[in-house]
């Protein structure tokens, strides 16, 4: 019985836990991010599923010290916490063609 409501109670505490990941699919394809604004509200977790249609591309945020690279296959997984509220750009860290430079985005995290 006293098992029961312990497994009882982490399935409840899973199933809770996913609700409060906030996931977003970005696709990284010809030096440009679809969507290249993503919000989120102050507190939520964040789980971005990035893929890249074509060639490597990469994928920073300074402020939060994220910086990976994302080739094509899986997508490439980046979780964090949005605990402080502004904008922040999300860039390419990899030369991916011509439009390298111009491979931005922007993450608004509100109140
Ligand atoms: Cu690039």
């Amino acid at each position: 019985m006293r098992l029961a409501f312990v497994v009882f109670m982490t399935l409840v505490w899973m199933v809770q836990a996913q609700d409060n990941v906030r996931t977003i699919d970005i696709v990284l394809q010809k030096s440009h991010y679809t969507p290249d604004q993503v919000e989120v509200h102050k507190g939520e977790k964040v789980r971005l599923n990035l893929k890249s249609l074509d060639v490597t591309h990469g994928f920073a945020i300074d402020e939060l010290g994220i910086a990976r690279e994302v080739s094509p296959g899986p997508p490439t997984v980046v979780e964090f916490t949005a605990d402080q509220v502004g904008s922040f750009s999300y860039y390419c860290v990899v030369r991916c063609g011509k439009g390298h430079l111009q491979m931005r985005g922007t993450l608004v995290v509100k109140e």
